[in-house]
């Protein structure tokens, strides 16, 4: 019985950074495309040189979710999936894996696999992760495939995202987002801060000034959005370590949570965050 959990890249855990003795973790990649150079998010992308290449591009650039078919030979390679998605509201990530969950159950219908949309990305999905790990190796005949997965849902369901980024032009280009107005609009200084919302959705809440503001700004966001007493957090960063170093000790030093995990961001969350850019799932 092979235990398998699969995740769309945007989940900013590296396979390398992912061990266990009894479940295998595979990403299946989301593809950039910068003027004429197509970057895979895989663990061999070099996110500094994509970043390089979006600063010298003039013409519009994009990114494309994986192919149903690209998810059916990952959930191949194990007997009971579990699969992780980017918010539904952001990209059709999570239709391309149920369809290819149809795929695979045609000509292996003794397989199972069952598909979360996180409703977030990046730290929220590392979490899910991580807790199907545990709960898998810890069930490993997997004979509550259907418990698990309920027991996810559930913990999908309780997990916040906010974040901050210096730039918010290739959300609203690419149409994942509504354009800032008014007193958003850019301005020296001004952090934007946002969350998703239940339905995986982004939201503008609210703006801060200087970097001190905006890291009380998002713990006040952490305080205020649910009950923080032995949480498990997790920060992406895009190129931004002192940053997220900073924002950790603020945290740790004003929630009671249990853990702050700090991970770099992998490509597809690169290229929306733009440099600087924080993200914390929690
Ligand atoms: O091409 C595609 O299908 C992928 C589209 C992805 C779009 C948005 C990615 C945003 C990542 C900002 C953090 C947002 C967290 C809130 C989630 C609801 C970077």
């Amino acid at each position: 019985m092979i235990w398998n959990i699969v995740s769309d890249s945007s989940c900013d855990l590296r396979m390398s950074q992912f061990s266990s003795e009894s479940v295998r973790f595979e990403t299946v990649p989301l593809r950039i495309q910068v003027g004429e150079r197509e970057f895979v998010d895989n663990d061999e992308l070099d996110v500094p040189v994509m970043l390089a290449a979006m600063a010298e591009e003039k013409s519009a650039s994009s990114t494309a979710c994986p192919s149903p078919g690209a998810f059916a030979r990952a959930f191949e390679r194990g007997d009971k999936t579990i699969c992780f998605t980017i918010s539904a509201n952001l990209s059709g990530t999570y239709n391309a894996a149920v369809m290819g969950r149809e795929m695979l159950l045609e000509e292996h219908p003794e397989k199972e696999v069952c598909i979360i949309d996180s409703k977030s990305t990046a730290g929220a999905m590392v979490l899910l992760i991580r807790k199907a790990q545990e709960l898998m190796e810890a069930d490993p005949e997997g004979t509550d495939f259907e418990g698990i997965c309920a027991k996810l849902r559930i913990y999908q369901a309780a997990l916040r995202t906010c974040f901050t980024l210096e730039s918010f032009d290739n959300l609203i280009k690419n149409g994942r987002m509504r354009p800032l107005v008014g007193t958003l609009l850019h301005s020296l200084g001004i952090h934007v801060l946002a969350v998703a919302s239940p339905q995986g959705t982004i939201q503008v809440s609210g703006k801060a000034r200087g970097e001190a503001k905006t890291y009380k700004g998002l713990v006040d966001i952490m305080r205020e959005s649910k009950d923080c007493a032995g949480v498990e957090v997790v920060i992406s960063h895009c190129e931004n370590q002192t940053g997220a170093i900073k924002l950790k000790e603020r945290i740790l030093a004003e929630l009671p949570v249990k853990s702050v995990e700090i991970l770099s961001c992998r490509g597809l969350t690169s290229f929306y965050a733009m440099e600087k850019g924080l993200i914390i799932g929690y």
